[in-house]
């Protein structure tokens, strides 16, 4: 049996104060670090031992990783890190308190922005200070391929290259990966996984630091897929997720 774990990091000081977030490199908060050393717990207790692991280069998910392997003493493995993998990017809304624009735009236009497939939000100006090419990390990445603002399906169309040509290839050789990354570049891969419809995918809330696993036959076919942890909490912080977008 071959397996991929999919993580979202644990909660970042924006998500804390509720902010949109999306390329905007925040920490963890406090509970955001005790989240993922949870996580870190809970896949050792169901002896998961990972052959590689996958993030993006944003530190609420690299700083995740870093304490999942180290409650699993697998610090030592091979990491990768990818601009592909980053959130959404968000576009003008960066920053902005997601309570407060539902108030200002409605609860509807917030959903929109935030679940539905492929509408984006207003993109960041070519001179706003916050547009990536302005941040050295991209430095390799073509002009063209940088996001102003991105919906779902462009984060998905832009992580794909990167999943079926580095990360699933790989499990071939590996039984079991890690893929540390974020609500909604996560939501784009479950989409792709589980075969979720355009429509269907707007449901979707993705948990800070629980652990998703997905199990695969020899054939590379999925089989199975389940978070890791009591159900009922879950679906507590799934729902809050959800309600992050209203007024
Ligand atoms: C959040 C997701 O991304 O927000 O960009 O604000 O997973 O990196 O914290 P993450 C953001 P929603 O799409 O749930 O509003």
């Amino acid at each position: 049996m071959k397996r991929i774990v999919l993580l979202r990091h644990g909660e970042s000081t924006w998500n804390k104060e509720n902010r949109f977030t999306g390329w905007t490199d925040v920490d963890l908060s406090e509970k955001g670090i005790e989240e993922a050393l949870k996580a870190g717990e809970v896949l050792k207790k169901e002896n998961f031992v990972f052959n590689k692991a996958y993030t993006s280069y944003l530190k609420r998910a690299v700083k995740t990783l870093n304490c999942v392997l180290d409650k699993l003493d697998q610090d030592w493995i091979p990491v990768e890190k990818s601009w592909r993998l980053n959130e959404k990017h968000y576009g003008s809304l960066q920053g902005l308190n997601k309570s407060e624009t539902a108030e200002k735009y409605g609860e509807e236009q917030v959903l929109i922005w935030r679940r539905s497939y492929d509408i984006a939000p207003a993109p960041l100006a070519e001179d706003d200070p916050r547009n990536p090419r302005f941040d050295i990390r991209y430095k390799e990445v073509p002009d063209r391929e940088l996001p102003r603002t991105e919906s779902l399906k462009q984060t998905i169309e832009r992580i794909m290259p990167y999943w079926e040509k580095v990360i699933f290839p790989n499990l071939k050789t590996a039984d079991d990966l890690l893929v540390v990354a974020h609500g909604n570049s996560l939501r784009g891969i479950i989409k792709h996984l589980k075969n979720i419809s355009d429509d269907e995918i707007v449901k979707l809330n993705l948990p800070t630091a629980v652990p998703y696993v997905f199990e695969f036959d020899d054939n590379y076919n999925l089989v199975k897929d389940y978070f890791l942890g009591d159900a009922d909490e879950i679906k507590k912080k799934m729902n809050a997720v959800a309600n992050q977008g209203k007024k």
